[in-house]
């Protein structure tokens, strides 16, 4: 991103300087995709600090910082402080919610005449809205991703367990261009379903089950997220009624999305179907959350986010009703905002699938 949009940041919020240390919005504003970095920035200065493991990489990505190699008897505290000294910057903003309390007392203690102001989040803000660019990368994680649930499908049948399904999909995610996962897989059959985020175990799967499958992966550093659940042999009426009241909620609350509505009430869209249909216990969580470098950002699809949705936001929508002892469904897409509705990236089905092997 460029430079000047983060020095009328500093201005608008009457900061001297501000230290970033995230490693999503290090990559965001300087280019740099390594993991280790912090960025100065200035009017007077831009700097993207590393160690020696990084320099020439750093070097070889960033166009508008100098990079500045730290060592042992420079660190970043010492040098941080030098510059903050040599600028006459009396306040740096620094991210409270993605550093150390150790770290922050280091710079803290380097440089005492100096206010360091927390963002919280502020910085992440400009990632809010995507790019041409950052939207075909999100595309073609999540083609991967409905790649893999083609895949599967051929793949599953009874007494696989959950842990051979979830390798299987992260295998064929890596054969087939992605860098690594956005998250961990999960793969709950039968009564784990119904915890949202059950980790992948040693449970087979058999007739009767439901299977739900979330994952996403990494393409060019951007990440994907779906959701389907699945039935092992053919579904009785309690299930299908479930999945039904699902897949109607999610329906409802895709074709509410565009720029200029409140996230809250799409999310109350589907909650209230859920409710309506006597499930409202069993629904938790948010209805779905916006990616891009990291698998969670904002803006939220959930009760108590008010804000309004805007053109190239890109969220995921993934209600659920989720029965203890039963078993749970959620079915989850991933759209980018447009004017007037959204644009679906998911492309897997969401009809009952009934693998019957
Ligand atoms: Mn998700």
């Amino acid at each position: 991103m460029c430079i000047e949009k983060i020095i009328d940041f500093l201005k608008d919020i009457n900061l001297d300087a501000v230290l970033v240390s995230s490693i999503y919005n290090c990559r965001y504003i300087s280019g740099f995709t390594g993991d280790t970095s912090y960025l100065y920035i200035s009017s007077k200065r831009q700097v993207l600090l590393t160690d020696s493991r990084y320099t020439t990489w750093a070097k070889s990505e960033t166009k508008n910082f100098d990079v500045y190699e730290i060592n042992a008897e420079n660190p970043y505290s010492d040098v941080i402080a030098a510059f903050l000294s040599e600028d006459n910057a009396a306040s740096i903003g620094f991210e409270n919610r993605q550093m150390l309390y150790s770290d922050v007392m280091k710079f803290m203690d380097k440089a005492p005449n100096v206010e360091f102001i927390e963002l919280d989040d502020k910085l992440d803000e400009f990632r809010q809205i995507k790019t041409a660019d950052e939207i075909s990368k999100i595309k073609c994680a999540q083609e991967i991703g409905d790649a893999a649930f083609t895949h599967i499908l051929k793949f599953l049948k009874e007494g696989q367990t959950e842990e051979e399904i979830a390798l299987e999909i992260e295998m064929y995610m890596r054969k087939n261009g992605a860098s690594k996962l956005s998250f961990e897989t999960i793969v709950a059959s039968g009564p784990n379903s119904a915890m949202p985020h059950a980790a992948p175990g040693n449970r087979k799967i058999r007739k009767g089950d439901f299977v739900t499958m979330d994952y996403g992966c990494i393409f060019d550093g951007y990440c994907s997220d779906m959701t389907r659940t699945v039935f092992i042999g053919a579904p009785n009426k309690r299930q299908c009624e479930i999945y039904d009241i699902v897949l109607r909620a999610q329906n409802a609350a895709l074709s509410e999305i565009c720029e200029g509505k409140i996230c809250s009430e799409i999310d109350k869209t589907a909650r209230d179907i859920i409710a309506d249909a006597g499930f409202g216990e069993y629904f938790g969580h948010g209805l779905g959350h916006s990616l891009g470098l990291f698998i969670h950002e904002e803006p939220r699809l959930s009760p108590k986010y008010n804000k309004e949705l805007k053109e190239n936001m890109v969220v995921t929508v993934e209600p659920g009703i989720y029965i203890p002892d039963f078993g749970g469904v959620r079915i989850e897409d991933l759209v980018v905002v447009t004017k007037n509705g959204c644009n679906n990236l998911t492309s897997s089905n969401k009809e009952k699938i009934i693998v019957e092997k």
